[in-house]
Formats: structure tokens, sequence, C-alpha cells
């Protein structure tokens, strides 16, 4: 991206992280942050879990998983399996060395740091140099209410892996929670936030919907990369989700969905027709390849939203 001044990146965990990598690899840590969604976050056996946050770190150090997306690559599971012949809970899957991850986490944060310094050691342990922001230092979660009742995130996406019919979503604690004040102050200076390819309702709203957060987005250039290629979800259950609440999953939707907080939206080639569509609802539109197979891919598509970014009329 020609000229000065930062980008903020927002992140939902596996799809988003990939476009994160890329964008990583066209900006130095001088001129990019990304800010993860914590409304996946947990406890579980104990310990605190950061999902995203994780993903992310471990995606930027190089240390993810590349087919799983998530945890370590090379991962082991001794432990999961002796917790499972325990009788334990071993529906979440905490690899070996992963667990390490959240053992020091939970430990510092007991200890009374807060999420975003924990994070920022983390980080800074595993060789991750571009800053990573939890979006808030406080407790908010994602509730589904769903045909089998109200079902807290990972319960419903991996427990019951999404089998559950969603009627409605809330982001519990998100009203009163603040957003970090890193990212209140790298919000007033950015050239523009990239909300990446993650789910609109599962990864990005839970970002948006705490305290100011997405007026502050609002008052930036801001584009979206749509994680609906022709009808379908990138990654996980975006397009059923949709379809749950009444919607079509289309990249126009997801657009109208994110209408007067967005300057640009990015499509696919495959969804072009779409374009003049969502044009109409007062975005520029970009067409290009969506889909991030390796390096190159990402890298690409990063420096293409990057430059569509800062060509949009101010
Ligand atoms: N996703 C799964 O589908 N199954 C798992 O057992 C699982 C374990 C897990 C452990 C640590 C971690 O950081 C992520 C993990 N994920 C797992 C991924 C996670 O549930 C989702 O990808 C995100 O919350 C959605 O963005």
């Amino acid at each position: 991206m020609s000229g000065s001044g930062h980008i903020i990146a927002l992140s939902g965990g596996v799809g988003g992280a990939k476009l994160a990598l890329g964008l990583a690899a066209c900006l130095g840590p001088d001129r990019l942050a990304i800010v993860a969604n914590t409304a996946d976050d947990f406890e579980h056996l104990g310990l605190s879990i950061c999902p995203d946050l994780d993903t992310v770190m471990y995606t930027l150090a190089g240390l993810a998983d590349p087919e799983r997306g998530w945890g370590l690559a090379g991962e082991t599971w001794q432990c999961m399996d002796a917790l499972s012949s325990l009788g334990g809970e071993s529906w979440f899957r905490l690899g070996d060395r992963d667990l390490a991850t959240h053992l020091q986490r939970s430990l510092l944060l007991a200890a009374g740091e807060g999420l975003a310094r924990v994070t920022q050691r983390l980080c800074g342990a595993l060789g991750v140099r571009h800053p990573l922001l939890p979006m808030s230092e406080q407790r908010v979660r994602t509730m589904l209410d769903t045909d089998q009742g109200e079902l807290a995130f990972q319960t419903y996406f991996v427990r019951e892996r999404c089998a559950p019919r969603v009627r409605a979503i809330r982001y519990e604690g998100a009203e009163s929670a603040l957003p970090t004040p890193a990212l209140i102050g790298r919000l007033e200076t950015a050239a523009g936030v990239v909300i990446c390819p993650s789910n609109p309702w599962l990864s990005v709203d839970p970002i948006l919907a705490v305290g100011d957060l997405r007026e502050r987005i609002a008052a930036t250039r801001a584009v979206a990369v749509s994680p609906i290629v022709g009808g379908r979800a990138l990654k996980g259950p975006a397009a059923a989700l949709m379809e749950q609440l009444g919607l079509v999953p289309s990249a126009l939707e997801v657009a109208r969905h994110y209408r007067g907080l967005l300057r640009g939206f990015v499509i696919d080639r495959e969804d072009a027709a779409q374009a003049d569509a969502v044009r109409a609802l007062g975005m520029e539109v970009l067409v290009t390849d969506t889909i991030m197979v390796d390096a190159a891919s990402k890298t690409r598509l990063a420096a293409e939203v990057l430059a569509f970014l800062s060509g949009l009329r101010a």
C-alpha cells in the first residue's frame, strides 16, 4: 500500500487468519495490527482458552497446523487421550504443546495481568512481531439461541458440530465491554480497517458489538472481504447459519449486513454478477480471486485489498 498510515485488520479464526498472514507479508509490524474476536473464548478444564487469538498467533508464527487451521502443526494428543481414559471431557481437543499456551495464559491472567498484555507476551515468545490485540479486556461471550436451547459458542461449534438450528445470537457482555485502549488509539489514526473473510455473525459482529467499536470503525475507511463465495462459506457454518437466520447465503447479503459500516467490499470473480447490487448499497467493489490456497494467494489478495483500500474515494 502506498503512503503512510497503519492498517487494522479484524479477524476471527481460521479463515480470517489466512488474510491476516497475507497482510503481514505486505506490511511491517509498524503498519499493521490485528484485532481478534475473543467472544469464542471460554474456560475449559480450568484453563482460559482464546481460540481466535491463538489461531492468529500460531498462523503468524508459522506454527499453525495447515490442515486443521487451528492448533499447532505436528501436535500430539497424549494428554487428551489420557483424560479421555479417565472419563474426563475430551470433546474440545487441546494438543499437548497447545496446552502449554493455555497453562501460561491462565497463570498470567490469574496473577492479574490483562489479556492484551498476556497476548503480547505469548506473541513475543513465539516470535510474532505484528501487534495482535484482543478486542477487549473484558469478558464477551457469543451465546446462540438454538432449537436445543441456548448454547455457549464452543458447545454449539465443536461439541454439537453446528448441528443445532440457530434462531438468534447474542454477545453477552459486549455492551458494557470496552475496546482495549491500544485499539482505540490505533483506530483514531488508522489509514483503514480490513475485515478479514471471517464469519460476519460469529466472528466479526462480536468485535463490532464491543462498546462503540462499530461507530469508531465506520468513521475510518473500512473494507471487508466476503467469506461467502458462490453461495458457500469458505470455511465453517456461515452459509447454513445465514439460511437459519432467514437470509440467502450470498456475498450480496453479507454486504447488506455490513451496510453503513464499509466503504468497500471485496467479492470473488464467481460473484461478479452481484457487484452492481453491492455498489447500489453505497460501497465500492473489488472483484478478484478471493480463495486463498497458498502463501502466494494470501499475499496477492492482501496486496489487492490494500491497493483497493488506498484507492477508495476520501
Ligand atoms: N475446533 C474444533 O473443531 N475441534 C476442536 O477440538 C478444537 C479445539 C481447539 C483447541 C484450541 C484452539 O485454539 C482452537 C480449537 N478449535 C477446535 C478451533 C475453534 O473452536 C474454532 O475454530 C474457533 O473458535 C472459531 O473461530
